[in-house]
């Protein structure tokens, strides 16, 4: 079926899109929209339909294309054509109408959908403003504070919502889209209906008062720090307010080619295709079959255990959780009675909603249970006799077939795997905590784990909402192994001479949601402490990595937990409070350790932490840990609060150049040794070839 297909039926002209899998704005087909169109304008038809075969209405322009010489129509041109129209043109929507998608149905006359459809506008998530009429069309038919609203969080909405606020015109509640689209049009037709253009409806400045900019401006300045394109977005809708339409649509061209341009769409539409690519493992066949996973079981029903149930019971999974008491089950199963309420507090849930996925979550203390679901995941104490301990225990209780997984952070899975008859059924997913909240699940891969168990957990991750990344076994797999190397920096900057909050503050300017030291705090720095507690001094590593949080452990500050750590806590507001106390326990040890503390620039202290994430990314790539430098980008944004618009370490360390990124590192060896600071063989060979990670 070609791309733009044409069908007069009767007196209406049927423009049929055939573009899989999402239908999107290619070059072929915005020529074949805007030549169909155009064409139509001579024949019998009365009035045109645009509708999409697939799985949805056209989901935005090709996003595949951006960074490619523009080749016309461009989409502007095209919804010209089509809102130029003298017959009224319906565009009938299923499925998800995003973007430039959306845009094509605002330059439409009139627009219908299915009640399960969904409109957006989501171009701000690749760095982008929609640059077809979005932030022109949408002010003029919902409204200006809905336009801020819907396109600076590039949020979809449900057709109903849509209708309410004016973008649609009619919704039905399911049924054949095409037939209703078709009677909707001989009803418009009819009733004499005219080609109503968007562009025609006016703004009544006074909804649209200075101080509701500049109010938004300030609110994304702090709900999207160091962002262009929100900011660019705001102006674009202040010059629907202000400018006739087609000066807008000027300024909106003019605002959106700077977005395309600008390193930080980059960043994002990178981070767009690395997530998509992450699903996908190099060796598995991309058909493989799948185990069902029809109910699940938890072992461990503490904050993480509690975490991860809900994850499916929010699908409608239904979970069994076990614990090794009874108290222990009603305290895990009250943590997430807890967790549901506090969502439909916020609205997020209804009552209803929340209680059915509750019911789904049942509470155990005796393992036979277990003997019949389809997956276990253990999620007790980070001990890796305990460990073995229960997945011995499991191999014994649990059906043939049955994928056994665990939610190690650091653990061996093949020591984990060994404690089984089952190795291939053996698996590692490492949900980050909140569990219920952070997209991040990382797949650890043992030795032994099989093709279809992989398949397995990549897709459920999928149908949990989680985005998955494959990891290979190694201590800490990708993001904690990273990490290790940032927080050392951290400690090492700390102690050479800055403050806590001089590293916080710079790291929290360069973009990370917070600051290495306050994470700590928020994480509670006993963890580190104890899991140090049972190492050689060998296997801690320079005390000089240490000594300060140890230090402050033993005062008694274990983080916002204990009210103090790094800062002190605000015990009402939580907020931060720079403390002089903890610049004595550090001086104190840097006196100990025989160091002269010196100043510091942000610049070294940046430099310092995302190089050494950098330098050990490029490791894990080059052991295979990680399949692709984009799979540790995705962690990184999405599990430990890495500036999306920077596009991950091994995407910013390509922004600026390996050869930049592997001198810097160089320095830092010979100023700081080879032992935190050797280069990672590829990235020198890549910076060498002058080539980049994404390579
Ligand atoms: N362009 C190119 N490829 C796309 C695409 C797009 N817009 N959307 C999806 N794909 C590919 C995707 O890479 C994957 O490929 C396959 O389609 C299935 O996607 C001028 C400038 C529509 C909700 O941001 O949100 O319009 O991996 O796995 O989970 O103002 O795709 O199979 O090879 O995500 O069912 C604005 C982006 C663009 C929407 C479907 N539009 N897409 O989700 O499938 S900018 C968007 C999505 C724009 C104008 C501006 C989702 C989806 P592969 P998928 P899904």
């Amino acid at each position: 079926m070609s791309i733009v297909s044409y069908e007069l039926r009767g007196d209406i002209g049927i423009v049929r899109v055939n573009n899989p899998p999402v239908n999107a704005l290619s070059h072929a087909l915005r020529e074949g929209i805007t030549n169909t169109v155009n064409a139509a304008r001579d024949d019998a038809s009365r009035a045109l339909v645009i509708v999409c075969e697939g799985r949805t209405f056209i989901a935005g322009a090709d996003i595949s294309e951006f960074g490619q010489p523009p080749r016309a129509p461009l989409l502007p041109d095209m919804l010209l054509a089509i809102e130029a129209s003298d017959k009224p043109v319906v565009a009938a929507i299923h499925g998800t109408a995003l973007g430039g998608g959306l845009e094509t149905a605002l330059a439409c006359h009139y627009r219908c959908a299915l009640a399960s459809a969904k409109v957006g506008l989501p171009e701000v998530k690749l760095g982008l403003l929609p640059g077809a009429g979005g932030t022109q069309r949408v002010p003029r038919l919902a409204g200006v504070a809905a336009a801020l609203d819907m396109i600076t969080s590039g949020a979809p909405l449900a057709a109903a919502r849509a209708a309410d606020l004016g973008l649609l015109d009619r919704v039905f509640d399911g049924g054949d889209l095409l037939q209703q689209a078709l009677d909707y049009s001989r009803e418009l037709i009819a009733a004499g209906a005219p080609a109503r253009r968007v562009r025609d409806i006016g703004i009544d400045p006074a909804s649209a008062p200075a101080e509701l900019f500049s109010q938004y401006r300030e609110k994304l300045a702090r709900r999207a720090r160091g962002q262009l394109a929100p900011q660019h977005i705001v102006s674009c809708i202040e010059a629907a307010v202000s400018q006739p339409m087609d000066d807008g649509l000027t300024t909106e061209r003019q605002l959106f080619m700077e977005c395309l341009q600008s390193p930080q769409s980059a960043a994002m539409r990178h981070l767009f295709f690395a997530e998509r690519e992450a699903a996908k493992v190099k060796d598995i066949a991309r058909d493989t079959p799948r185990r069902e996973i029809a109910s699940v079981g938890i072992i461990g029903g503490g904050t993480m255990g509690g975490g991860i149930a809900m994850n499916f019971a929010n699908v409608g999974i239904p979970v069994q959780l076990l614990e090794i008491s009874d108290e222990a089950l009603q305290r895990g199963l009250g943590i997430i009675t807890g967790n549901y309420a506090a969502t439909v507090k916020k609205g997020k849930l209804s009552e209803e909603q929340a209680a059915r996925r509750r019911q789904l979550i049942s509470g155990t203390t005796d393992y036979a249970d277990l003997a019949q679901v389809d997956l276990v995941i253990e999620a007790v104490f980070e001990n890796i006799d305990i460990k073995k301990q229960v997945f011995a225990k499991l191999d014994t209780i649990c059906k043939p077939g049955a994928i056994l997984a665990t939610n190690t952070s650091y653990q061996d899975v093949n020591a984990i795997a060994a404690a089984t008859g089952r190795p291939q059924d053996v698996i590692g997913m490492h949900f980050f905590s909140p569990a219920n909240v952070m997209r991040l699940l990382e797949v650890v891969r043992a030795d032994k784990t099989a093709g279809d168990v992989i398949a397995t957990v990549m897709q459920l991750a999928k149908a949990i909402h989680k985005v998955p990344v494959l990891s290979g076994v190694c201590y800490g797999f990708i993001g904690n192994r990273m990490l290790g190397h940032y927080g050392r920096e951290a400690q090492l900057c700390l102690i050479e001479g800055a403050t806590p909050e001089q590293i916080d503050t710079a790291l929290q300017n360069w973009g990370m949601a917070m600051g290495p030291l306050a994470v700590g705090d928020l994480a509670g720095l006993d963890i580190g402490y104890k899991a140090r507690q049972g190492l050689t001094e060998e296997q801690k590593g320079d005390p000089k990595t240490y000594a300060i949080a140890d230090a402050l452990v033993e005062m008694g500050r274990l983080g916002q937990k204990s009210g103090s750590g790094y800062y002190r806590y605000d015990a009402e507001t939580r907020a931060r409070i720079v403390d002089p106390a903890v610049m004595t326990v550090v001086e104190e040890q840097a006196q100990k350790y025989g160091i002269e503390r010196r100043a510091f620039t942000d610049e070294e202290i940046v430099n310092r932490l995302i190089f050494a994430l950098v330098n050990e990314g490029a490791r894990i790539l080059e052991e295979g840990i990680a399949q692709r430098a984009g799979d540790i980008d995705i962690v990184y944004v999405n599990g430990y609060g890495f500036p999306a618009y920077r596009g991950g370490p091994m995407h910013y360390a390509d922004s600026l150049g390996l050869k930049t990124v592997y001198e810097t590192i160089c320095e830092f060896r010979d100023r700081f040794g080879e032992k935190n600071w050797t280069p990672a063989p590829l990235l020198q060979q890549l910076a060498e070839a002058g080539r980049r990670f994404s390579d």
